[in-house]
Order: structure tokens, then C-alpha cells, then sequence
């Protein structure tokens, strides 16, 4: 059974969780500290971040291959778009959010680590891409068409890091269908089940299963 490194925090685990569990694939979960990362972690994967999903000999360390793997083997919902073209598309907003995005939000969500003095500036530098994703968000219900796919999964979890930064500043930011979608999206049963609570993984345990029913 596959192996999953993981930390329940971190946006890019939980999107390869989302996909694992939407496309029904078990596996036996191992949650880490950041803090304290295992030895094991490391020695399959020696950038030592997470998420990382080991299947026997592959190792797969970065979030949107793990997410495309699960899709690749079964995808009831439709996240991996028909069109060529629209995938490409997805693709490249995925990275716009794990590029840019993701830079400034770090800055603006951990100011005092960075510049603090700068906050309300990468506040506004990642509301660029926000304001990009309403434009999208106000022709369709979801990124790339009526029902959520790949994009939305893998770009909403960064996108509720930086509205928690500061939720009544997000609130009154005239991106309506912004809103409505991140409230969809934290709504959905499928959310509740990739944020269930662990214990860290410990190496004397007994493998923890996770079928996500
Ligand atoms: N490009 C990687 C990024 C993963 C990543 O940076 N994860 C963070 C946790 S949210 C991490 O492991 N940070 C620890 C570090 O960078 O050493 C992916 O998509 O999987």
C-alpha cells in the first residue's frame, strides 16, 4: 500500500490528500512535524518536504504529481479536464498560485518572520491573483467550468491560508464569488475529510490506514 508523508497543515499535503481521497485510493498515513521530520522521510526523499508518497520503489515528492497519480487512476468526479488545452491552462494557474502567489502570501501571513513592515504591500501583491481568480470565478461557478476541478483543489487550500491571515479584512474585499467559492469549498465533505486529526507518526506504531471513508 502506498506510503503518504504528510503534515495536516500544509496546503500542498492537503491537496494531494484531496486527490487521493476523491479518487478513492488508500493509503497508510505518516504525519509529520515539520519541526522534527523523521530520518525515513529524508532518506526517500532528501529535500524533506512534504507531501511525499512513496509506492514501493517510485517516490513522488511534489503535491500536483501526487494529485495527478490518484487522478490518473480513478477521477469520479472529473478533476483532470478533457481538453488539452483547458489542462494546460489549469496547470499554469496552479503554478502562478505556487509561484508568486505563494511567495507573497508567505510574506503577508508570516510577517514577523519576514519584513513586517511590508505586510499590507504582499497582502496586495497576492490579492493581484485573487482578483484574477474572481474574474474567472464570476463567468463560472469554479475555475474552469460548472464543477470543480484540479485548479480549484489545488489552488483553495492556499487561498484559505491567506483569507485567515485576516478573515475581516478578506471579508470586505469586493470579491464576491471569491468568497462564495472558498465557502463552498471548506464546506464540502470531502474538506472534512482530509483535515481529520492525527498523531505524529511514530515508527513503532501500527501503519495507519487511511481509506478515507
Ligand atoms: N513543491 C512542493 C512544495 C512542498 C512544501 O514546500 N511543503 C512544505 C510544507 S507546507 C515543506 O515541506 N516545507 C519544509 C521545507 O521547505 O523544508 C510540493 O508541491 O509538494
Amino acid at each position: 500500500m502506498p506510503i503518504l508523508y504528510s503534515f495536516r497543515r500544509c496546503p500542498y499535503a492537503m491537496r494531494a490528500r484531496l486527490a487521493l481521497a476523491v479518487s478513492g485510493q488508500s493509503c497508510v498515513l505518516r504525519e509529520v512535524a515539520l519541526r522534527d521530520r523523521p530520518a525515513e522521510l529524508y532518506a526517500v526523499s532528501p529535500k524533506g518536504t512534504v507531501p511525499v508518497l512513496v509506492l514501493g520503489e517510485r517516490v513522488i515528492d511534489e503535491s500536483l504529481d501526487i494529485m495527478k497519480w490518484a487522478l490518473q487512476k480513478a477521477d469520479p468526479e472529473g478533476w483532470l479536464l478533457p481538453g488539452k488545452s483547458e489542462f494546460e491552462a489549469a496547470e499554469r494557474l496552479i503554478e502562478a498560485c505556487d509561484g508568486k502567489f505563494k511567495f507573497n502570501l508567505d510574506r503577508y501571513k508570516y510577517s514577523a518572520r519576514h519584513e513586517p513592515a511590508r505586510r499590507e504591500e504582499f497582502r496586495e501583491l497576492g490579492a493581484v491573483f485573487l482578483r484574477s481568480l474572481e474574474e474567472k470565478l464570476a463567468k463560472n461557478a469554479f475555475l474552469f467550468g460548472p464543477a470543480r476541478s484540479l485548479a480549484d483543489q489545488a489552488i483553495a487550500p492556499f487561498v484559505r491560508q491567506y483569507a485567515l491571515t485576516d478573515r475581516d479584512w478578506f471579508e470586505a474585499q469586493d470579491w464576491p464569488h471569491l468568497a462564495l467559492w472558498l465557502e463552498a469549498f471548506v464546506r464540502t465533505d470531502l474538506w472534512g475529510r482530509v483535515m481529520t486529526k492525527f498523531p505524529v507518526w511514530n515508527p513503532d506504531d501500527t501503519p495507519l490506514r487511511l481509506s478515507w471513508i
